[in-house]
C-alpha cells in the first residue's frame, strides 16, 4: 500500500479556498484564521515528510499569528534543532498549500519524497502547539488530520509560547545526545531557565516589581508559571493584559508590537517614574522594555537596546575570562536605529553585520560568529554560542577566582538563553540578570546612547511584488528609478536614512526613515511614502 494512500481522503475534508493563493513568508503562512484549514492540514503532511528526511527526528508545527490581529492565524514549521524551517523547504510548503485538488496534494508529496530521496518506511515524528486564538482549535483539528493521514507519532504540547515549542523540539532531538538541551516539558523549561537565573543573580531579587504586559496572549499564563518556578521573593512580577479568555483583546492596544510601533505604553498601564515595564507580543517571542522619566516622558528600550546591553555584558565577561581569541558580534537589520549601530561599532568596538528582516536571516549570520547576539529592533532575538567558542571556553584553565567566576557565568548564561529562537521569557531573564549584576535601573541602561528619531510607515500598494531589494533590503532594485528618488530625499536631511521594502507578512510595503530631528524624520518618511504610492 502506498504511504500516501489515505492522504486524498483526509484532504477532501479540508478543501482549499479557490480564491486564495498562500505563501510561506517570513514567519510561515499568515492570514485570516478560518481560511487556513487546508494550509494547516497540508503543513502537517509536510512536517511528516520533513521528519522522515531527517531520519525520524521530531519536527515542530506552531499555530500562531504572533502580534497580528486575533482573527488572523498562521502556521510555521520548526526544524529539528528548534530553528526555523530550512529555506529550501519553504517552496515545498507554498507549492502544497496551493495545490488545487486532493490528488495534486498527493502528487506533490510524492515528488518531494522522490526529490529528497525520502525513506518512507521511517515513522515520522511531529510536535505541535498553538497560541490562544479562537481559530486555534479548528486549525489544530486540521493539523491532526494531516498527521493521522501519514501515521505520524504526534505530541500535542497544548497552548504554549512559540519559543517554548522550539525549545521542546530541540530537547526531544538532543535527548540521547552527549549534550541534551533540557527536559521537553513546561516544567522542564521553567526549571532550566529559572535555575540558570537564580545561579546568575546569586540570591538577589529583582530590584522592584516588573510589570509585564502579556498582550492578552499565551505569554500571560506561561510567565506566571515561570515566576512560580523561580519563586518569591526573587521574581516579583505583575502581569497586565493577561486576559486570554475574553474574545477581542489579543494584541489590541497592547503588546510589544503596539508599544514599539506607537512608542507608547499599553492600555491599562499608567507608567510611574522608576517603575519597570516590559511587553511581550501575542506568542511571546518578542519583548521590549520601557519606563517614564521624572517628567513622565515615555522611553522605549527596544531590541537594539537589548542587543547592546547583552553584547556589552558578554564582551566584558569574555575579557574577564581571559579568552583572547573569542569575538562577540552583533547582527542587526536595517531597522536598527543608526545610533545603536554607531554605538556598537565605535564605542563597544564590536563587529556588526546587517541581515535581511526575519529572524532566520539573523540567526544564520549569528551562527558565523563566535558568540553572536542578534535582535530585530522589534525585540525578537537571542544569542548563539558557536561550537568553536564552546570548545575554547572548555579549554580554559582559570588562573584566578575572577577568571573562574567569569567562565562560570558564561556557562550559566548559555543555560539562560534559548538558543533555538528569540524568546521573550528567556530574554527577560537575561535582561534582568544583567541589570541586577550591574545594579542598573532602566534609565541607566538607556543612557548608553540616544536613539535617532525614527518612523515606520505601512503603504498599501497595488502589487508589492514589484518591489525588489538588495544589500540586506536597504536598496531598491525595482521599480526602476525609485531608489534614486529615495536617495535624493535622504540627502536633504542631516543624519537622514530611509529604505523601502515589501513586507514578508502583510500585503503592504514598509517605509522606514530616521533623521537628526523628529520633524526631519517625519518629513522624510512621508516624502518617501509619497514616492512609493
Ligand atoms: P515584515 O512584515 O516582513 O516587515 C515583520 C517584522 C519582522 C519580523 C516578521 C515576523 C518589522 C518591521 N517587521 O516582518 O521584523 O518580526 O514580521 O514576525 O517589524
Ligand atoms: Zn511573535
Amino acid at each position: 500500500m502506498s504511504a500516501f494512500a489515505q492522504v486524498a481522503e483526509y484532504s477532501a475534508k479540508h478543501p482549499k479556498p479557490s480564491d486564495i493563493t498562500f505563501e510561506y513568508g517570513t514567519a510561515g503562512f499568515r492570514t485570516i484564521g478560518e481560511t487556513l484549514e487546508s494550509t494547516v492540514f497540508r503543513a502537517g503532511l509536510l512536517a511528516a515528510l520533513r521528519s522522515q528526511s531527517k531520519h525520524g527526528q521530531v519536527i515542530g508545527v506552531m499555530i500562531t499569528a504572533s502580534h497580528n490581529h486575533e482573527r488572523d492565524n498562521g502556521v510555521k514549521l520548526v526544524d529539528s534543532m528548534g530553528e526555523m524551517l530550512q529555506q529550501s523547504w519553504e517552496g515545498y510548503c507554498t507549492d502544497i498549500a496551493n495545490a488545487s485538488s486532493d490528488s495534486q496534494v498527493v502528487d506533490i508529496l510524492a515528488s518531494i519524497a522522490q526529490l529528497e530521496g525520502i525513506d518512507m518506511s521511517i515513522r515520522p515524528k511531529v510536535a505541535y502547539a498553538r497560541d490562544t486564538r479562537p481559530s486555534g482549535p479548528l486549525l489544530q483539528a486540521a493539523l491532526e488530520d494531516g498527521l493521522a493521514a501519514l501515521d505520524v507519532e504526534a505530541t500535542n504540547f497544548g497552548i504554549v509560547t512559540t519559543p517554548q515549542l522550539h525549545y521542546f523540539v530541540r530537547c526531544l532531538n538532543t535527548a540521547n545526545s552527549p549534550s541534551p538541551y533540557g527536559e521537553p516539558t513546561e516544567s522542564g523549561y521553567n526549571t532550566k531557565y529559572g535555575q540558570a537565573f537564580l545561579r546568575l543573580v546569586d540570591g538577589k531579587p529583582l530590584p522592584s516589581t516588573l510589570h509585564i504586559d502579556a498582550a492578552n496572549g499565551v505569554g500571560a499564563p506561561q510567565v506566571r508559571k515561570l515566576a512560580d518556578a523561580i519563586g518569591s521573593p526573587y521574581f516579583n512580577i505583575e502581569v497586565n493584559n493577561g486576559d486570554t479568555d475574553t474574545l477581542g483583546k489579543l494584541n489590541i492596544d497592547c503588546g510589544a508590537d503596539y508599544v514599539k510601533s506607537n512608542q507608547r505604553s499599553p492600555v491599562g498601564t499608567t507608567l510611574v517614574p522608576s517603575g519597570r515595564y516590559c511587553s511581550f507580543d501575542g506568542d511571546a517571542d518578542r519583548i521590549v522594555y520601557y519606563y517614564a522619566d521624572d517628567h513622565g516622558i515615555f522611553h522605549l528600550l527596544d531590541g537594539d537596546k537589548i542587543s547592546t546591553l547583552v553584547a556589552t555584558y558578554l564582551r566584558d565577561l569574555v575579557a574577564a575570562a581571559g579568552v583572547t581569541d573569542l569575538q562577540v558580534g552583533v547582527v542587526q537589520t536595517a531597522y536598527a536605529n543608526g545610533s545603536s549601530t554607531s554605538y556598537i561599532k565605535d564605542t563597544l568596538r564590536l563587529p556588526t553585520v546587517f541581515a535581511k528582516t526575519g529572524v532566520k536571516h539573523l540567526h544564520h549570520e549569528a551562527e558565523k560568529m563566535s558568540i553572536g547576539a542578534y535582535f530585530e529592533a522589534n525585540g525578537h532575538g537571542t544569542v548563539l554560542f558557536n561550537p568553536c567558542a564552546v570548545e575554547k571556553l572548555q579549554a580554559v584553565r582559570p588562573a584566578t577566582p575572577a577568571q573562574a567566576d567569569a567562565i562560570n557565568r558564561l556557562w550559566a548564561l548559555r543555560d539562560l538563553i534559548n538558543e533555538s529562537v528569540g524568546d521573550a521569557m528567556s530574554d527577560m531573564l537575561l535582561v534582568e540578570t544583567i541589570l541586577i549584576c550591574k545594579g542598573w535601573t532602566l534609565e541607566q541602561w538607556d543612557a548608553a546612547y540616544t536613539d535617532l528619531p525614527s518612523r515606520l510607515l505601512k503603504v498599501v500598494v497595488n502589487d508589492r511584488n514589484i518591489f525588489k531589494t538588495t544589500d540586506a533590503e536597504q536598496k531598491l532594485t525595482s521599480p526602476l528609478g525609485l531608489q534614486g528618488v529615495v536617495d535624493s530625499l535622504v540627502a536633504k536631511f542631516p543624519k537622514g536614512r530611509s529604505f523601502v521594502r515589501p513586507s514578508g507578512t502583510e500585503d503592504a510595503v514598509r517605509v522606514y526613515a530616521e533623521a537628526a530631528t523628529r520633524s526631519d524624520c517625519d518629513q522624510l518618511a512621508y516624502a518617501v511614502a509619497g514616492a512609493v504610492f
